[in-house]
């Protein structure tokens, strides 16, 4: 984008005051009533996390659907007499409009439309800081908006900025059919290129041994003030939702083997534009060996909010790695009953408190004992004389059987890989052959 377009577009940003929006959800069923209500609380932190101001929530019935408008006609007619009423300039869908149903809506309410993709793909443009991450945030969007430049109507509506037709880093999305396609292609490849840097590292990462633990979890379950408490990282945690983006991996402390990665949250219907542009980011799940899946107790909803982070674990191929779930905000549960069952039906488990503290020690232990269980088993052949092999040995694993042959020791012992690496030149074959517990 040329200099003075992108000031432009910088300043009708700047200049948009803070929208009200209307929310549309569609009415609870008897079974499902209390997960729809949660629903549109949702997707008002949503909204608000964007920064709208929500003025007012209607809801339709599921029989009256309109497959022109989503909501029937009469309901049409309710929005916009609502929005009257409350000055409002923006309508958000908790569900998923086609192009041309957000097309008639918007041309028969005379306002932005959006749905809950286009809201959840606004926040992450207005917080990705990384160049990786914005140009994944872009992609996103450019694909999700592609399709809907169908006809004027959108197009024009949302030159005047707002929500849905920010890009990341304050910049105005393209609006034109032949330049998005070519700036998705550009987008491709570029993260391709940091794809490759990343998995050079990886590479090296490996090398050195280290074992990669990955905090995920539904967004605001606390995965990022857990790390604080574990790394002193320093990175944001606070009380909205998609606060982190970008992945921030440190060591931890008490466990100095261990890396700890922290990512994006996921959340209930995370729109697959995202899930496939954010690819590169989740792969450093896909590379730890360890999930710490951090759970809100104190939400009413743990079980859709698990249930939506296996979802998206499976959607990007991530299954059979060893879980342990973190059950947070113990500080926020008063009934000690509703934590033992979520001990039962989540396991393993620990329950912790990332504010308070609380419960870290086991969190702690759990790692340390799941990073020696994976560690190596060796058996070794040392000189008495390599004292500070023989004390490396010591240091950095665990040794289960000692043995001395002359001026010799043999060690059975489970080892760092790094260590056990820079050993080889002592090991042995299996030297207990009797016992069938060892191998050595
Ligand atoms: N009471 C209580 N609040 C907590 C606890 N852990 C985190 N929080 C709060 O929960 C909110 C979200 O915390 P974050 O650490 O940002 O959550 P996150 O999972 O990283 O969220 P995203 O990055 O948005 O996906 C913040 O306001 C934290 O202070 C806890 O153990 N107890
Ligand atoms: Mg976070």
């Amino acid at each position: 984008m040329l200099a003075q377009e992108e000031k432009q577009a910088h300043l009708s940003i700047n200049s948009v005051e803070q929208e009200k929006a209307i929310l549309v959800g569609l009415k609870k069923k008897p079974l499902t009533g209390q997960m729809k209500a949660d629903s549109l609380d949702e997707l008002e932190s949503l909204a608000e996390s964007a920064g709208a101001r929500v003025a007012g929530r209607i809801t339709q019935d599921v029989k009256g659907i309109d497959p022109a408008f989503f909501i029937g006609r009469g309901k049409v007619a309710d929005v916009e007499q609502l929005l009257q009423e409350r000055s409002a300039n923006l309508v958000i869908f908790d569900d998923d409009l086609s192009p041309a149903q957000q097309r008639n809506l918007e041309d028969s309410l005379g306002v932005t439309v959006i749905d809950r993709t286009g809201l959840i793909l606004d926040i992450f443009a207005q917080r990705a800081r990384s160049r990786e991450g914005k140009l994944q945030v872009e992609l996103a969007q450019l694909s999700y908006l592609l399709p809907r430049l169908g006809g004027k109507g959108i197009a024009l509506s949302r030159l005047g900025g707002g929500i849905g037709t920010r890009g990341p880093g304050e910049t105005k999305l393209e609006m034109d059919r032949r330049k998005i396609k070519g700036r998705m292609s550009r987008l491709k490849k570029d993260l391709e290129q940091i794809r490759n840097v990343r998995s050079t590292q990886r590479r090296s990462r490996k090398f050195h041994g280290q074992y990669l633990a990955a905090l995920i979890g539904y967004t605001n379950a606390g995965k990022s003030t857990l790390l604080n408490r574990l790394s002193h990282a320093g990175v944001v945690a606070e009380d909205r939702l998609f606060s982190t983006l970008d992945p921030t991996i440190r060591r931890m402390q008490g466990a100095g083997k261990v890396l700890l990665s922290d990512t994006v949250g996921f959340i209930r219907k995370l729109p697959h534009q995202l899930i496939a542009a954010f690819k590169a980011t989740l792969e450093e799940v896909a590379e730890a060996s360890l999930l710490l899946l951090v759970v809100d107790i104190s939400s009413p909803f743990v079980e859709e909010q698990v249930a939506s982070v296996n979802a998206v674990l499976q959607e990007i191929g991530i299954q059979e790695k060893d879980t342990l779930y973190v059950l947070n905000k113990i500080d926020r549960v008063p009934e000690p009953g509703l934590l033992r069952l979520w001990q039962r039906r989540l396991e393993p488990a620990v329950a912790i408190s990332a504010r308070t503290g609380a419960g870290i020690e086991d969190l702690i232990a759990y790692i340390n004992s799941w990073m020696t269980r994976r560690m190596p088993r060796v058996c070794l052949r040392l000189p008495l004389a390599e004292g500070s092999a023989i004390d490396r040995i010591y240091k950095n694993g665990t040794v289960l059987h000692t043995e001395y042959r002359g001026a010799d020791v043999l060690l059975e012992a489970q080892l760092d890989y790094a260590v056990a690496q820079s050993l080889r030149r002592f090991s042995i074959p299996p030297f207990r052959k009797k016992h069938a517990s060892g191998r050595c």
